[in-house]
């Protein structure tokens, strides 16, 4: 991709959107940039990056500037059906993703990984084991350190870990990891893509310039998982389960995790259930699938347990928070979308009292019933989704409604009683309240902490 004389609109001036910007100037690119926020609000941070000649240009926030765009890098959070963009494609202007444009430069392998739950904590993991078995890794994407800032580096990594959102995937082409894993689809970000089905095709993407030297993983638990995607895979699969016993794959037998490569060897490699230190069988999905990714690269057996042993899964991800006159406090602010509510909730064997709100992205949320019956006793709702939660799912527990997450977290422990599990697991974004789930995380621990004991 020929970069040099183009002109590119960038739009969008967040963390993606800024070293895009870095990017594209230091490859001889005239960058116009653009973004929906008031320009005093942006304006700052672009003048940082104009040195000797770069070229940068701060346009309005409209269709205008189209006429004289070559090509554009929308930041991942402007939707599809954004008016620039939706105008730039009808006009045939090339729209490719950060991580598209990335990957046309990229000389390191990589690997990535995409779901709607799960994805943070394997990338991490499969970063962890690597680095373990001696190697050199840029973990980064979606996670928070853009693929395009380890491109203009030197790259000088044995392979770049790289967790990819559905954001990132809409626009890509020629995005080609020599291992991708599709960790699970659930409902999330419809608001965005418009719905389920356009959401789950745009996440198959991962895989599509795949090719039979690399590897697929996938989730055999899954529904959507099956034969006619397997059809359609270039690459070759390695499934995992939780559930099933395979042929060929990753799975559980009894208190063992079987790898087995090769269909009908009768020496597979095992791995104790036991080295598992982080709960639920989410993560026993994330720790196969890294198993997977691990061994595809050539780390030891030994290696990766001795590593899986010492791992405790990452923040604000069913992270223990404390405990006050007995109850119990944990923070899942990732958990934005009601498959990470459901596996958070599933990972308790006590009675839970469950914090959900903030703001919505067209979920359903009734999918929750079967496991709010189970193990929920008291639901608090609170921020902007509240009354839409609890006319979905409002009758099936005790629910309460409040107005901030402040007031979810003392309303729990006023109605707590030694042994509960308080847990915040908002099925939410976190944007009516916070700058972020971090900022939302952090908050609940510091609340936490200043409850009376
Ligand atoms: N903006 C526009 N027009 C729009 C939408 C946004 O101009 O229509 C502007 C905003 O005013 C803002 C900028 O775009 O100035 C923000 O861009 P962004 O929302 O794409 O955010 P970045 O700061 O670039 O962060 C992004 C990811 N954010 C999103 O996907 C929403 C970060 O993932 C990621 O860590 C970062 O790139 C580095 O790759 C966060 C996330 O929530 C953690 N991801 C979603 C998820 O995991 O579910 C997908």
């Amino acid at each position: 991709m020929v970069l040099k004389g183009k002109r590119i609109l960038v739009i969008g001036l967040g963390k993606t959107g800024l070293s895009t910007v870095r990017f594209l100037i230091s490859r001889g690119a005239s960058v116009l940039a653009t973004d929906e926020k008031p320009v005093a609000e942006w304006r700052e941070a672009l003048r940082t990056l104009e040195r000797g000649d770069a070229d940068i240009e701060a346009c309005a926030y409209d269709t205008d500037v189209l006429s004289r765009t070559d090509m554009i890098i929308p930041s991942p959070g402007v939707p599809p059906a954004n008016p620039i963009l939706s105008a730039a494609v009808d006009r045939h202007i090339p729209v490719y993703s950060e991580i598209e444009l990335a990957s046309r430069f990229l000389t390191t392998p990589m690997m990535a990984i995409t779901g709607t739950n799960g994805k943070t904590t394997t990338t991490t993991l499969i970063g962890e084991l690597l680095k373990a078995a001696g190697k050199k890794v840029f973990v980064g994407g979606n996670i928070g350190n853009p693929l395009i800032d380890y491109v203009n580096g030197n790259q000088d990594c044995d392979y770049a870990v790289v967790e990819v959102s559905s954001f990132q995937l809409q626009w890509v082409e020629q995005f080609h990891p020599v291992c991708a894993i599709l960790m699970n689809v659930t409902s999330d970000h419809i608001d965005y893509h418009g719905d389920f089905a356009a959401y789950r095709q745009i996440k198959e993407r991962i895989f599509m310039n795949q090719t039979a030297h690399d590897l697929a993983v996938l989730n055999a638990d899954e529904d959507g998982t099956d034969a006619a995607l397997n059809a359609r895979l270039a690459a070759r699969v390695c499934r995992f389960s939780a559930a099933t016993v395979l042929e060929r794959g990753v799975y559980l037998d009894h208190e063992t995790i079987v790898y087995r490569e090769v269909e009908g060897h009768d020496n597979p490699e095992t791995y104790p259930l036991s080295m598992i230190k982080i709960p639920g069988v989410h993560n026993i999905h994330n720790v196969m699938a890294a198993v997977a990714a691990a061994r595809y690269c050539g780390c030891s057996p030994s290696a990766i347990i001795r590593c899986i042993e010492n791992f405790r899964g990452i923040s604000h991800r069913i992270e223990y928070s404390g405990e006050k006159r007995g109850i119990a406090f944990y923070d899942d602010s990732k958990g934005t979308n009601v498959g990470a509510v459901y596996v958070a909730v599933e990972s308790f064997s006590r009675s839970v009292i469950l914090l959900m709100g903030g703001r919505d992205k067209d979920i359903d949320f009734s999918v929750l019933i079967p496991v709010l019956k189970k193990k929920v006793k008291r639901l608090i709702l609170f921020g902007e989704a509240r009354d839409k939660i609890y006319r979905a799912i409002g009758d099936v527990v005790e629910t309460v409604r409040v107005g901030t997450m402040k007031e979810a977290v003392e309303t729990a422990y006023r109605c707590g009683v030694s042994g509960d599990i308080v847990l915040l697991s908002p099925g939410c974004a976190s944007f009516d309240e916070f700058k972020d789930y971090k900022e939302r995380g952090r908050f609940f621990k510091e609340v936490v902490g200043g409850l009376d004991a």
